[in-house]
């Protein structure tokens, strides 16, 4: 009796070690390279450490994540350049610099479009989020998921910015696309798009005055050792793309497919946690480095967005109506207006 017993379960061991096995016969020893433009220190570490053992946790050890920082492998747009033509396999890059690639994108870098996190997260999550990702194979790369940049504020070297119309003849960097160019252009400065990459040289030699991100991108990218003043001006959004080289995605099996992906929203959770619990601590650190702090009135602030406001009806067309109409529908279902 009691043998038997020990013989069926000892059989059911055996049985399910041996599922397991067709499983990870389906799963190659795999190193994927992926390239991140800023540094470790950055909350996408804290993701990519994530998604790095959960990927060597289901794959039994096989799959793994060789990560580059501060733009080793080259900046966001070379880098999603090399996925297109399947020398590299991931990236974590910023959707603004791919708007020349795939101009849907466009979309998120609509002045004054999210208004917290928690907007951008419902949406890039939801059915938006997969309409845009649905898009991205035609162009060359498939999005595991969305991460987060996160807003954008203002920084420069020459003077407090707290009024609209101080923003005029600012010399700004903008990422390379028509719409940040155009939002401020409209806002009166004088912008110039540049890789990110270049932007830290630039301002220390005085090439610019000054640069848009998010306070934990100019933390840990030490730009406030070369500018002074911040502007709490949050003017826009920018998502991270999870991406994956669509050539070399196709040699995956299903399972190491669906490893990547579960993994890539592990790897989510913890970057968007840590980037929203860092955002605080990066703003004290930015006033303990010397940084001015200048917040914006909201009639200020409605002065900006009326500048900017043109931008949505020029860039229309590019982006395309229907992608800027989905959108504004599910944040109307947001808001419930
Ligand atoms: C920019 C972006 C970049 C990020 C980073 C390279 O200003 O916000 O800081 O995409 O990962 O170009």
């Amino acid at each position: 009796m009691f043998k038997t017993r020990l013989v069926s379960i000892l059989a059911g061991v055996a049985l399910a070690a041996l599922a397991g096995t067709a499983a990870q016969a389906q799963i190659k020893e795999r190193n994927i390279r992926v390239s991140n433009g800023i540094n470790e220190d950055h909350p996408v570490g804290n993701g990519v450490a994530k998604m790095k053992a959960c990927m060597a946790d289901k794959s039994g050890g096989k799959l793994k994540l060789q990560a580059f920082w501060g733009g080793a492998l080259g900046g966001d747009l070379q880098a999603t350049q090399a996925l297109r033509a399947g020398t590299q396999e991931m990236v974590i890059t910023s959707s603004s610099p791919l708007v020349g690639i795939m101009p849907e994108l466009g979309v998120f870098d609509l002045p004054f479009l999210f208004s917290n996190e928690k907007e951008a997260d419902t949406v890039l999550d939801g059915a938006f989020g997969k309409y845009i990702s649905d898009k991205l194979p035609g162009f060359g790369v498939v999005n595991l998921s969305y991460w987060e940049n996160g807003f954008r504020n203002l920084t420069n070297s020459k003077r407090a910015v707290s009024k609209a119309d101080e923003l005029t003849g600012l010399k700004v960097r903008v990422m390379q696309n028509n719409i940040f160019l155009d939002s401020f252009k409209s806002m009166g400065t004088n912008a110039t798009p540049m890789a990110f990459g270049e932007v830290f040289a630039a301002l220390e030699t005085h090439a610019i005055d000054g640069q848009e991100n998010p306070l934990v991108t100019i933390d840990t990218s030490k730009l406030y050792e070369v500018q002074k003043y911040l502007t709490m001006t949050r003017h826009a959004y920018t998502p991270f793309l999870a991406l994956y080289s669509k050539k070399l995605w196709d040699q995956l099996s299903a399972e190491e497919q669906t490893i990547l992906t579960d993994c890539s929203i592990v790897g989510r959770d913890e970057e968007r946690r840590v980037s929203r619990e860092l955002n605080d601590k990066s703003f004290e650190n930015l006033k303990k480095q010397g940084m001015q702090v200048s917040e914006v009135a909201p009639a200020e602030l409605t002065k900006m967005r009326e500048a900017t406001a043109a931008v949505y009806q020029r860039h229309e067309a590019t982006i395309g109506k229907e992608t800027i109409e989905r959108l504004k529908a599910d944040l109307a279902k947001i808001r419930g207006t």
